[in-house]
């Protein structure tokens, strides 16, 4: 089998005004689908960012590394593509095609699932009132509420707030208010995305502790490596990040330095799914705990997530997920059902899922006529608040 063409198809895809320490999302996420043909007539999917990330000339690299190669080259194709995030892409769509062509789902070509269902946390935001169902999310009494809806409905056993858009004691009150609502046995995180200076997160972990609320950790209280460790060594709360490692060039000082306790892969910024299972066994030889990070995304991300986080042993922490965010899919038989806050490691062979052909260009044409062009979320919430800026540390 030999890949003949690859096809990236930009969408814009409706999305609700979530707030973060950035601003707020603009009304559609951008997102780029893969599509790797054959000869054989078999076609490879993946999922990943908007075209600012995905460039023509990164696109060029891909398709010149991958035409007329059959689909198990991928660590090749991934050292002639200049993005490391597009060579995952690729190797996602790859990993898929062969499933597809060998009757083996995504997670048997990983070495095999070591779970059936997979464990996500309800990812909350503090949000302005829009077109989804969900309401403005503005007070920690709104958190709670927000978080009673998702668990009723998904249920979620960990419960993941996007802080940094609160004052700090704001934001320990609503950790607080969500223990006490939940009682001990619901995972609760918190992740500001660095907003507070070394001293506000030395201060917020004391008053959590002296409120007695514990968390299963604190996510990027602050900026870099050097913050983060300055912070975690007069602390006993877990650090975990997405922000301050974020590719192999870090692991090293941050191990050193003792800055975090977890690390929070992402496929689709580390390199694909197999560097993700890399990183899961150097997090196990440093003792450090693996998660899994999330951005706004569609179904067919969601299904390599799950694979992925199916084979990994040592992701036992419930995997973040904007899915539930999403009004809609462009995967048949969408949206996903969580049954206690886990999904089934999809059946079908690859990935297992089928695009919709009519939501896609339903998107596609949203994006063509350039709805977003690009995600700048400081500048959406600039729309609502003149002169705001993303101070950091703001706080
Ligand atoms: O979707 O607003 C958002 C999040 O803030 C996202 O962009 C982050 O990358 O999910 C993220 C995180 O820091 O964990
Ligand atoms: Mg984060």
């Amino acid at each position: 089998m030999r890949i003949t063409e690859v096809e990236a198809i930009p969408l814009a895809v409706p999305d609700p005004p979530l707030r973060n320490s950035w601003g707020v999302h603009a009304p559609y996420f951008l997102r780029t689908v893969l599509r790797l043909h054959t000869d054989e007539g078999l076609t490879g999917l993946s999922e990943t960012y908007g075209p600012d990330i995905v460039t023509p000339l990164h696109l060029d690299q891909a398709r010149r590394a991958v035409l007329g190669e059959p689909p198990h080259l991928a660590q090749r194709f991934a050292l002639r593509i200049g993005s490391v995030d597009l060579a995952g892409a690729i190797e996602v769509a790859c990993l898929d095609l062969m499933g597809r062509a060998t009757n083996q789902r995504v997670c048997d070509m990983l070495g095999g699932p070591v779970r059936a269902r997979v464990p996500f946390a309800a990812y909350l935001f503090f949000k302005y009132a829009g077109e989804d169902t969900w309401g403005e999310v503005g007070s920690p009494e709104q958190m709670v509420s927000l978080a009673e809806r998702f668990v009723d409905r998904f249920g979620f056993q960990t419960i993941k707030v996007k802080g940094g858009v609160l004052p700090p004691l704001a934001e320990v009150e609503t950790m607080r208010l969500l223990r006490r609502r939940f009682g001990p046995h619901m995972a609760l995180r918190l992740d500001p995305n660095a907003v507070w200076s070394v001293e506000t997160s030395l201060r917020v972990a004391n008053e959590l502790e002296r409120a007695d609320v514990w968390l299963e950790y604190l996510e990027d209280p602050t900026g870099g490596i050097a913050g983060m460790a300055r912070v975690r060594e007069r602390i006993t709360l877990p650090l975990a990040t997405n922000m301050c490692v974020t590719s192999w060039e870090d692991v090293a000082p941050a191990v050193e330095g003792g800055a975090v306790d977890v690390i929070l892969c992402d496929h689709h910024s580390w390199g694909g799914l197999r560097a993700c299972q890399e990183l899961g066994r150097v997090c196990q030889t440093f003792h450090l705990g693996l998660g899994m990070h999330s951005n706004s995304h569609l179904g067919i991300s969601m299904a390599a997530m799950t694979h992925l986080a199916a084979a990994v042993p040592n992701l036992v922490a419930a995997a973040d997920t904007h899915y539930p965010w999403l009004a809609d899919d462009v995967v048949v038989g969408a949206p996903f059902a969580f049954t206690e806050g886990n999904l089934e490691v999809p059946s079908g062979p690859g990935l297992g899922v089928t695009l919709d052909e009519d939501r896609l260009a339903e998107y596609h044409e949203l994006f063509r006529r350039g709805v977003v062009r690009q995600r700048d979320d400081t500048a959406e919430l600039i729309k609502r608040q003149p002169g705001w800026l993303p101070i950091k540390p703001k706080w």
